[in-house]
């Protein structure tokens, strides 16, 4: 414990170290000064200087996904805070550990429009696990560990503390790392608990009588770290059921394994969705039934028993009805489960019937798409490319849109925190600061931003970022010349009307990257790109590739809005299609 008084921004250095902080994201500011001076006055903390907060922010969840460990944020007051808002809202939504710090106006200040105030406690209530003003220097330290504490345990998620700048000017006193007991918020204790026997036996017993069994996995899994994905892969072998996974939970179990069906939902594999539909046991581990997978909730698996392994209790039956569920950490439950299946040398159903219907539906080969030898197809691109890297088990960040989807169905992915996405808010802009994040976290790692010509214009200014600490990211992106996924709806239930998804006035990406003083390269012919992607990657540095593909590609197959999942669609089945729900998200 240090007796002496340190002012509020030494405070802040002090915790972030003891918290075991190397790196920080952010952007400075009037109210936020005395941090920036403390941290030019220290060395163990290194600061990444973002070129706009939204990508300080996106960058902190790319730190945080790929490692695991919080991602930390730094931010002024007013603009600068209100900008890291869409960061803390997709980490709240995807359930992320970050911590921002935001400078604001001095106490005798607020709640007068002082210059560059705003409101950030209120503004950032419903999308932070937990958020502080902070009124006295003397309860920062505790704040800090505590704010850390709250970010990672649970269900994790995004924390705001809000420092005004006569807290971080006064000095005060540090109390170091302590034990976090606030009674307020009551942790799932049961969540690294031993689960009671009797749960565990219930559970199983639906396992065992299966006779068309599935697996459904989220980024729960992913969560709960790299054992949980083992213990997963284990509890399939044990009992050779067919898995499948989310957007957000893939890496967490092979994607080129035999018992994977592909990923589930909206864009998902016909045969992972029509197994979710028919199955007659679900066993749903650290996945929320979020709309993009469940479809028409009333149309939903409707024959089936639901099992649900959850860390966070409000999940359980908010969305689908459960007949048996536990709370707890993902690895947690994984392992008790697995223990008692071979303790107790527990068989499952033959499966054959199960496997001969899945072959059935895979036999549709509903990822097939015609290529074309003139004009790129964006499947091919992401195929090419993930020949040429899935041994380096690369990194890969995407913005939103049909690139993204393209990337989750033709990307093979093998192990956890490899995948980084924005899943739940759907987040145009996050692929490459996230990459940024990530490759600051793993700078041996290969780390790749498949971007969409809209999405990359979101947050492009951070091209400055990656060559200022050259940083070795390499950003494709895939160039349809719209907002292909805006497009792509526009066509099915707008008839065609293409409403402002037309990117009428693209820059010339090569000049844009080469502008920064980032090696940039053109590809749009199929020929080419397999050479033109290993050069990229045979570069030491960053790389920005415009990949110029066809234009008009749809992402197939598809879950309508609003669909059950036997109402999927087929790339043959375009032409007829016609939505009935338009209310439909
Ligand atoms: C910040 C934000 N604004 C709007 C949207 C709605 N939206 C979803 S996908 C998309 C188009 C993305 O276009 P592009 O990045 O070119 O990707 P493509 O679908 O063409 O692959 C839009 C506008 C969004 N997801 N995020
Ligand atoms: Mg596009």
């Amino acid at each position: 414990m240090l007796n002496k008084k340190i002012t509020g921004a030494e405070i802040i250095i002090e915790a972030l170290r003891n918290e075991g902080v190397t790196n920080v994201f952010g952007y400075p500011g009037g109210a936020i000064l005395p941090f920036y001076d403390a941290l030019y006055k220290q060395k163990n903390i290194t600061h990444i200087l973002a070129k706009h907060e939204q990508a300080a922010s996106h960058a902190a969840e790319g730190y945080a996904r790929s490692t695991g460990k919080v991602g930390v944020i730094i931010v002024t007051s007013g603009p600068g805070a209100t900008n890291a808002i869409t960061g803390l809202t997709d980490a709240f939504m995807d359930s992320i550990p970050v911590i921002c710090f935001s400078g604001q106006v001095p106490s005798p200040i607020i709640g007068t429009d002082g210059f560059q105030e705003a409101d950030v406690t209120g503004l950032t209530r419903s999308c932070t696990k937990y958020n502080y003003l902070v009124k006295n220097t003397d309860d920062l330290g505790h704040i800090i560990h505590e704010a850390f504490h709250i970010a990672t345990t649970g269900r994790p998620g995004p924390v705001l503390i809000d420092i005004p700048k006569d807290i971080q000017n006064n000095l005060g006193i540090y109390y170091g790392l302590e034990k976090i007991d606030r009674p307020s918020y009551q942790i799932p204790v049961k969540s690294f608990d031993k689960i009671a026997e009797e749960k565990i036996s219930n559970v199983i017993n639906l396992l065992k009588n299966a006779k068309k069994p599935i697996i459904y996995f989220g980024g729960g899994l992913i969560n709960s770290g790299p054992k949980a994905s083992e213990l997963l892969q284990e509890f399939a072998k044990l009992t050779n059921f067919p898995v499948t996974g989310t957007l957000m939970g893939l890496g967490a179990f092979p994607t080129d394994e035999k018992n994977f069906l592909g990923m589930l939902g909206m864009h998902g594999t016909y045969e992972a969705n029509m197994a979710m539909y028919d199955c007659d046991v679900m066993l749903n581990i650290g996945a929320r039934f979020d709309d993009r997978i469940t479809g028409d909730v009333k149309k939903f698996s409707p024959n089936s028993k639901k099992i649900h392994i959850d860390i966070d209790d409000v999940s359980i039956n908010k969305i689908i009805k459960i007949d048996e569920y536990i709370i707890s950490d993902a690895a947690n439950a994984l392992e008790q489960i697995n223990q008692y299946w071979k303790k107790n040398n527990i068989k499952s159903q033959n499966l054959d019937n199960w496997y001969n219907q899945i072959e059935e539906w895979k036999k549709i080969r509903s990822l097939d798409y015609k290529n074309n030898n003139q004009i790129i197809k964006p499947e091919f691109a992401l195929e090419t490319l993930d020949n040429l890297t899935k041994d380096r088990e690369p990194i890969i960040t995407t913005d939103v849109g049909q690139h993204q989807m393209w990337a989750s169905q033709y990307m093979t992915f093998r192990k956890p925190n490899k995948w980084l996405t924005s899943g739940g808010l759907g987040t145009m802009g996050y692929g490459v600061p996230a990459a940024i994040g990530a490759q600051i976290a793993n700078p041996d790692d290969l780390v790749i931003c498949i971007s969409g010509d809209a999405s990359f214009l979101m947050n492009m200014q951070e091209l400055s970022t990656i060559k200022q600490y050259n940083l070795p990211v390499k950003i494709v992106i895939i160039n349809n010349r719209y907002m292909g996924m805006v497009r792509q709806w526009q066509e099915l239930v707008f008839e065609n009307r293409e409403s402002e998804s037309y990117m009428g006035s693209l820059p010339d990406f090569i000049k844009l990257g080469e502008s920064f003083g980032i090696k940039s390269i053109y590809c749009d012919n199929p020929d080419e790109i397999q050479d033109k992607f290993q050069e990229m990657l045979n570069h030491d540095g960053p790389v920005l590739f415009d990949c110029v593909t066809e234009k008009s590609e749809n992402v197939f197959p598809m879950i309508p809005a609003g669909s059950g999942h036997n109402e999927i669609l087929l790339r043959k089945d375009q032409e007829n299609y016609d939505q009935k729900d338009k209310n439909a998200v």
